[in-house]
């Protein structure tokens, strides 16, 4: 039991959630590695979110409103930090979720399914009922799509993820919006928007952003995205971690 007046209240809570999503078998051990490395980022950003996060958070949004067919893949730290939230943006935006595993397993993706399905979403892909295609033909299991969802999609949010399929599906003339406190990472130098901060305050923000610009026309969200550049976006993450202003 974690006090709640600890000064790391937070995220102690995330790791707790992440510790026990692992004891429960859809967590990969990596991805245990993978929380850890992203904590290290979110302490030089001051664990909150900073302007150039929340302006590719706009960008983000008005992307998935005038995609025809957007997905929000999901893996096994989403699933454990922000299942909630995702199933909430899904719904809002609307947009697909598809289980995406990069060590996919049989089991995990049974586990994950059940915990969606028990959260009132029953309509996720990428299951092992699926039917799973390769994208650009790459024999991998993190090359597959299901093909209603990514296989067929023109965008898709990756919380979260490896840089060789965002690379892959970059490849393949999909965009990518990615989420990764990395902002020197591969898949946050190959995404085409990558949001600089922790998904549980990104994907929260995104919802409150899909709230507001749900509305706006085509010509509007178009007039949102126009100046943006992703390197430069990505400079002016690293630029809040300067450890000189701390
Ligand atoms: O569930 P699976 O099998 O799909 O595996 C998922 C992991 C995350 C293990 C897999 O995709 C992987 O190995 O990813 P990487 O290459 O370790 O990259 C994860 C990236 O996410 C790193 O750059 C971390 O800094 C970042 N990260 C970690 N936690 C968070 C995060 N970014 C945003 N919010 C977080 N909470």
């Amino acid at each position: 039991m974690i006090p709640k007046n600890h000064p790391r209240y937070e995220s102690l809570i995330l790791r707790e959630k992440i510790k026990n999503a692992h004891e429960e078998g859809y967590l990969s051990d990596s991805g245990m590695i993978a929380h850890g490395r992203g904590e290290a980022f979110d302490y030089l950003l001051g664990e909150k979110s900073t302007e150039p996060s929340e302006m590719a958070v706009k960008i983000g949004v008005a992307k998935l409103l005038l995609a025809k067919n957007p997905v929000i893949s999901i893996n096994g730290n989403t699933t454990a930090l922000v299942v909630d939230e995702v199933i909430q943006l899904a719904k809002l935006i609307p947009a697909k979720i598809e289980i995406n595993l990069f060590y996919r397993t049989e089991k995990r993706v049974d586990i994950i399914k059940d915990i969606v399905n028990k959260k009132g979403y029953n309509n996720v892909l990428g299951t092992n009922e699926d039917e799973l295609l390769y994208i650009k033909d790459i024999k991998s299991p993190r090359a597959t799509a299901s093909k209603n969802g990514i296989f067929s999609s023109d965008l898709i949010l990756v919380p979260l993820e490896d840089g060789d399929r965002t690379e892959i599906l970059v490849d393949s003339g999909k965009e990518v919006i990615a989420i990764d406190l990395n902002p020197l990472s591969r898949t946050s130098k190959k995404a085409n928007i990558t949001i600089v901060d922790n998904i549980t305050r990104a994907i929260p923000l995104m919802i409150e952003t899909t709230k507001k610009f749900k509305d706006y026309n085509e010509e509007k969200l178009k007039d949102i995205i126009k100046d943006f550049s992703n390197e430069d976006n990505l400079k002016e993450s690293l630029n809040c971690m300067d450890l000189g202003n701390m």
